[in-house]
């Protein structure tokens, strides 16, 4: 795999954790703030995944310490016009569109604050998980506008529309013990620990079927978007998908002679 550079780096993990990739967010100076740069390293770096068919699932994190992402550059944005800043959100949103639609699944690793933009990178993610000492906030209304990024689609459909709204109405930070609470993580682990305990969940995924794990991700990402009957016909296609599979006989074949199995993705 290509190794990006910049302030999105991507690396591939060795040996029997190959199919495991890291994004790293890296732009210490202005604590992850997403800007012009930023925004094509994270470009670059979905492509790039993207078309890797031997990746199996994705780590999100940030070289930073104490930040995931300090959302929007506004830094950047004060300097542009109401029209640079369309394209812009534009941009980013389909930017994370992409993110949520890779094929393998992705592991957000919070250790700090994931603001704004920051949070709605993470909720683009199928799963998160934070260290205790983390802070989430969407405090865009405190800045005269809204989630332009997803978050006022994306936190409702994870944490329920109720508090999705407190949250997106009043800005407030919450911590990583809430976070967990309200299932806006899948974990709140000892600060520091994070990260950790992503790659231990991306291993427990490498070891899976790579394609029955697509199939699972697609079909669940297609049937919540539409009506039960549609929803069950859209799991009958990606099971279909796995019926003529090598892996699918490896699996009974290991299960037989009581031993792992050996799944090439085909
Ligand atoms: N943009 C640009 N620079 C930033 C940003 C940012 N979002 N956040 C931090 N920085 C810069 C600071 O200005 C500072 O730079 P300098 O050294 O030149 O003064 C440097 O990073 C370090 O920051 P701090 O000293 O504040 O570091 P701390 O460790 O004390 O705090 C925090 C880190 C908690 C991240 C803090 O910096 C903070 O609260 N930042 C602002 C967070 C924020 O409000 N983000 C914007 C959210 S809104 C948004 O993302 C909209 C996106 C939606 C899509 C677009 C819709 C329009």
């Amino acid at each position: 795999i290509q190794t990006l550079s910049g302030p999105v780096r991507i690396e591939r993990l060795s040996d029997s954790d190959s199919g495991i990739i890291e994004l790293k967010l890296d732009r210490p100076e202005a604590k992850n703030a997403i800007g012009k740069e930023m925004l094509r390293g994270l470009q670059n770096a979905i492509e790039t995944i993207g078309n890797d068919s031997s990746a199996n699932v994705v780590v999100v994190s940030s070289s930073v310490p104490k930040v995931f992402c300090a959302g929007a550059d506004l830094k950047e944005r004060k300097l542009m016009s109401a029209s640079e800043v369309q394209q812009f959100v534009n941009s980013l949103r389909s930017t994370f569109s992409s993110l949520e639609e890779l094929s393998v699944p992705t592991v957000a690793v919070i250790e700090g604050a994931a603001l704004g933009g920051g949070l709605e990178m993470a909720l683009s993610c199928d799963l998160r998980v934070c260290g205790e000492q983390s802070t989430f906030s969407l405090p865009e209304t405190g800045l005269a506008i809204i989630p332009g990024a997803g978050g006022t689609q994306r936190l409702p459909r994870i944490v329920g529309r109720s508090a999705a709204k407190e949250l997106i109405f009043t800005g407030r930070r919450i911590s990583g013990k809430e976070a967990v609470s309200m299932g806006l993580v899948n974990y709140c682990v000892p600060a520091g620990e994070a990260h950790h305990k992503a790659l231990e969940i991306a291993r427990d995924i490498n070891q899976k079927g790579p394609l029955a794990i697509r199939m699972a991700k697609q079909a669940i990402n297609k049937g919540l978007e539409v009506d039960m009957p549609s929803a069950l016909d859209a799991e009958e296609e990606c099971y279909e998908q796995l019926l003529d599979t090598q892996d699918r006989l490896e699996g009974l074949a290991a299960f037989a002679e009581k031993r792992k199995p050996r799944y090439l993705g085909k």
